[in-house]
């Protein structure tokens, strides 16, 4: 298999803000931060970070363009060197469900970026709808299949369960876990699919598999129809799937299912993020998971905070009964979301 070059973008996955982009961020989102009322989950706020979100520094503005485009053979774009809170980052939260409701200047930043990709948007059933979310670790949680845990976290597919599942996620390092050794790790279909024979991926097509919601919803388990995990273009895929949540329904889907994961295994890069990288994940091409820790819940522990975005606001017009950013977990019975 071989992935046409014109469609493979050829800019760098890494974009390193300099010192006057840094400042001009700084800035923007300190306007943003103090727009009333100064959370982020209100609709009048968001409509600022949409409206500020065009102020971006223009070198920014291109990369982020050029990235919704094509998202590069890693699917993914790390983006370093973004704003801090200037007194310092606060304690490490450690509850479990943690959100960041108020609007501090690095949620300003990552809100203000996530808004010139797309629609920043959640799921009422995870972490109550917030826009804005904690990646903590929690005490008693550590072996847990979701951002809470500190055990590896297995390759998934965010949300991968959903017909609507973010088209982006953004994960931004506050601060990192004390020994410097948690690492997201993100595997793009563009370097999978070529490690796996061709009747493997004609399986991997096939409705054959199961995905049910992760750990993370509070959603009952049953409701999956059969699908592919490859989908789409058959030189190009899109991936779907979620190693802790995804079932084959014959030996030979298992198998494939099972060969996919060793080739996950094989492809995956390692990110050791620092405070004031941003990493988005095209979540239709890449999977992401991460390394063990070892958290002391002393208030200094790895702390990311996460946003989705969708790129087409419009197609899940029917999951937002009240138009605004938080999407129904489920959808209702006489609509048709399937793409
Ligand atoms: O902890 C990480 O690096 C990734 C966690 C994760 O998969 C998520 O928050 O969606
Ligand atoms: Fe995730």
């Amino acid at each position: 298999m071989s992935v046409p070059s014109e469609v493979m973008n050829p800019a760098g996955a890494v974009f390193r803000l300099d010192s006057a982009e840094h400042d001009a961020l700084a800035e923007l989102a300190a306007s943003l931060a103090g727009v009333s009322p100064g959370l982020v989950d209100d609709d009048g706020w968001v409509a600022a970070a949409r409206r500020l979100s065009g102020d971006l520094p223009v070198r920014l503005r291109s990369r982020l363009r050029e990235f919704t485009w094509d998202p590069g053979t890693d699917a993914m774009l790390l983006l370093r060197n973004l704003p801090l809170e200037a007194a310092g980052t606060p304690p490490t939260p450690s509850v479990p469900g943690s959100v960041q409701r108020g609007a501090t200047l690095p949620a300003a930043a990552l809100m203000l970026i996530g808004m010139a990709l797309g629609e920043v948007v959640a799921f009422d059933k995870e972490k109550s709808g917030a826009l804005v979310q904690d990646v903590v670790p929690v005490p008693g949680m550590e072996a847990f299949q979701g951002n809470a845990g500190s055990v590896k976290l297995n390759m998934h597919t965010e949300n991968a369960f959903h017909p609507l599942r973010p088209d982006l996620v953004g994960l931004m390092c506050l601060r990192n876990d004390h020994e410097n050794v948690a690492k997201l790790r993100v595997a793009s279909v563009r370097r999978i699919v070529p490690l796996l024979p061709a009747p493997v991926r004609a399986v991997l097509h096939e409705p054959r598999f199961l995905i049910e919601a992760p750990a993370s919803f509070d959603m009952p388990a049953g409701s999956a129809r059969p699908r592919g995990v490859l989908t789409g273009s058959h030189d190009d895929p899109d991936l779907t799937v979620d190693f802790s949540s995804t079932v084959a329904l014959d030996d030979e889907a298992a198998d494939a299912l099972l060969l996919l994961e060793k080739a996950v295994e094989r492809s995956y890069r390692e990110l050791l993020l620092q405070p004031g990288d941003l990493a988005f994940v095209d979540n239709r091409m890449a999977l992401h998971g991460r390394s063990a820790f070892v958290p002391r819940y002393d208030g200094a522990d790895r702390w990311l905070q996460r946003i989705f975005v969708h790129l087409d606001h419009r197609r899940s017009r029917a999951l937002r009964p009240t138009g605004g950013q938080v999407l129904l977990s489920a959808a209702p019975a006489d609509t048709t979301t399937e793409r």
